[in-house]
């Protein structure tokens, strides 16, 4: 169903090394998730192995590309391209034909912000991103814990830091970003997965 050799030599053409490392990375840790979740293993591999495509494109370009396709959602995308790499990436991979399975093109276009109704899918390729091995920054230790006893708890935990983050460093905070979060919540506090702490 996916052309391996071909994606990695995409991949490899437009992602310096030492970013491979990082998917390489999401790559393993996204299948270690599969294998404890669940999830089709050749559609982890290809998501993960493909997130960061247009990872590499300078500013400029990831905002006309973005203009092109019709991604630009929120003023948090001017004041950060960077955020742009995931739908963007998403959409040349579908125009280049390299990636035509919906719920892979899913996976990378909500690698970021994430979204609200988030599949399986994507929230495995989500917390992947943020956990692989290569990744180290305070509080990535409570966040692979908490991924490991229930992958929603982990996206939730994760979307939680990246939030945190967000604020501390005095950065607009994306609508997604914030909506993927209060959704993720609801669905847990539903099933009485998640607790509110007394204010
Ligand atoms: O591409 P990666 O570095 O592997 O990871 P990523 O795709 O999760 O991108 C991480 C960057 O995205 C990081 O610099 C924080 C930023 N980010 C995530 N959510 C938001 C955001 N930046 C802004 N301004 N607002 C957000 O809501
Ligand atoms: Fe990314
Ligand atoms: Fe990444």
């Amino acid at each position: 169903m996916f052309d391996f050799p071909r994606l990695e030599a995409a991949m490899r053409r437009r992602v310096p090394v030492d970013r491979l490392r990082h998917v390489y990375g999401v790559v393993e840790t996204a299948l270690d998730l599969a294998r404890k979740y669940g999830g089709d293993p050749d559609r982890v591999r290809a998501a993960a192995l493909m997130h960061d495509y247009a990872k590499a494109l300078p500013p400029e370009e990831l905002l006309s590309l973005g203009r092109r396709f019709g991604l630009i959602t929120d003023p948090a995308e001017e004041e950060n391209p960077e955020l742009l790499h995931a739908p963007v990436g998403a959409a040349l991979l579908e125009e280049e034909g390299l990636i035509t399975d919906p719920e892979v093109l899913s996976a990378i276009r909500w690698h970021t912000t994430g979204t609200p109704g988030m599949s399986h899918l994507d929230q495995i390729i989500w917390l992947a991103d943020l956990i692989e091995p290569t990744r180290r920054f305070p509080g990535v230790e409570e966040i692979r814990a908490a991924a490991w006893k229930d992958l929603s708890l982990g996206v939730l935990a994760g979307l939680d830091h990246t939030l945190t983050y967000l604020i501390r460093t005095g950065r607009r905070i994306h609508l997604k970003t914030v909506e993927t979060r209060n959704w993720l919540l609801g669905q847990l506090q539903e099933v009485g997965r998640a607790a509110r702490a007394p204010a």
